[in-house]
């Protein structure tokens, strides 16, 4: 691997770490944020690189002028909470690390290449996922990207004008898009495919399509000690059976889904909680499959809280349609990638930047072996030599794409 890859790495591995939880934290729009952005910028013009922010806060590194037909690639700097090292960041020090082999082999590109760093991609503060790329492709409307709001109640609008973009130029940018020719990300797999087969690098046929539920159960608090069975409206009954729920709608439809955030009020041992506040995360192989399983979960929230006199609301806060990525691009790349054997090719669980741009322009993904399909976790990990075949493939379809 050349060293450039490992400086560019080791001087991103510290930022954002999480020391208490393990793992890293880097939310829209935080310290830490601002730090990776920094790091980026810097990286970039340390390679000659013309950066830019567009007009919903995402970052753009041009290797040549801007101009139509411009191949773009790159990922996400934000993580899930406790996340591993490599979702998002991989795919941006590896965009860096495939300019740098482009220079060293003398690569001139005959149509402009452009690093990108997409905003909020894992929703972990706003809620809603991809949401640098749904703005620019005009996938969510401004509007409610604006309101959307924390834990805390700031909102998107508020906390990116203290990041210096104007919350009200945010919003379909389709001059910018045009400049897109074909984009590619490169991104850790997160899961065990690649493992299995073998193979160090694949390429992604699909995206499931995936979507978040928002659900408050609304009850009565009351004494833990002196209240009744019968006497109680207690939301966490039908939580927890909204939980079973899900694992067995997931069963039924060869799906998944889970309940990873909760938020109970008032969160006393000794009380029954007023309300649950519970997120869904749904994701199956077909679009109606998925409808069928959010249904199921639903219809379960909704029986099990009249019987136990609980109040139900239910809200969608995002959903991405299936992606299947455009498969003349899909092989080429897999021809590029695995010369005489080409890569494996994968549908993924996993929702990316590149699922949101294949909406609107050609579009391809790399995946980077993960030997334990960890991911969303401190444990992600993987080799070094599969991340150098990675920054070696992503090298070569850039170059093909940007070649003559
Ligand atoms: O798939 C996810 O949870 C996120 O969009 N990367
Ligand atoms: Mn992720
Ligand atoms: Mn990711
Ligand atoms: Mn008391």
């Amino acid at each position: 691997m050349s060293t450039t890859f490992d400086e560019l790495w080791s001087g991103l591995h510290p930022i954002g770490r999480n020391r208490a939880g393990g793992g890293y934290r880097r939310f829209s729009w935080t310290p830490a944020d601002a730090e990776a952005r920094a790091w980026f910028t810097a990286e970039a013009r340390a390679r000659g690189l013309r950066v830019e922010t567009d007009r919903n806060g995402n970052l753009w590194a041009w290797w040549g002028e801007p101009a139509p037909g411009a191949v773009v690639t790159g990922s996400h700097l934000d993580s899930v909470p406790d996340g591993g090292p490599f979702d998002g960041p991989l795919g941006v020090a590896g965009a860096l690390a495939a300019v740098d082999l482009l220079k060293e082999r003398g690569f001139t590109p005959s149509r402009p290449i452009a690093v990108t760093v997409f905003v909020e991609e894992e929703g972990a503060r706003f809620g809603v996922p991809c949401l640098g790329s749904r703005l620019l492709t005009g996938a969510i409307a401004p509007e409610r990207a604006r309101g959307l709001a924390d834990a805390d109640g700031v909102t998107w609008a508020s906390a990116a004008a203290r990041a210096g973009v104007d919350p009200e130029r945010i919003g379909a940018d389709p001059e910018r898009l045009a400049l897109i020719g074909t984009f590619v990300e490169l991104h850790i797999e997160q899961g065990r495919a690649l493992a299995g087969l073998d193979a160090p690098v694949g390429v992604a046929g699909a995206v499931w399509p995936h979507g978040r539920w928002r659900l408050d159960f609304t009850g009565q608090a009351d004494h833990a000690g002196t209240t009744r069975l019968a006497d109680r409206n207690d939301p966490m009954l039908p939580f927890a059976e909204t939980v079973l729920a899900a694992r067995s709608g997931a069963e039924a439809y060869d799906a998944v889904a889970t309940i990873g955030r909760v938020q109970v009020t008032p969160n006393g041992t000794n009380a029954i909680p007023s309300r649950v506040r519970a997120w869904l995360d749904a994701r199956a192989p077909e679009d109606v499959t998925l409808r069928a399983l959010v249904e199921h979960v639903n219809e379960v929230a909704r029986r099990s809280s009249v019987q136990h006199g609980v109040a139900l609301a239910s809200y969608q806060e995002s959903l991405t349609p299936i992606v299947k990525f455009q498969t003349d691009l899909r092989d080429r790349v897999a021809a590029i990638v695995g010369g005489a054997r080409p890569a494996p090719v994968l549908a993924t669980g996993a929702g990316h930047d590149a699922g949101v741009l294949a909406a609107a322009v050609p579009t391809a993904m790399l995946f980077v072996r993960n030997p334990t399909g960890v991911s969303h976790a401190p444990e992600e990990s993987a080799e070094r030599a599969d991340v150098h075949a990675g920054v070696v493939a992503l090298a070569d379809v850039l170059a093909d794409l940007a070649g003559t």
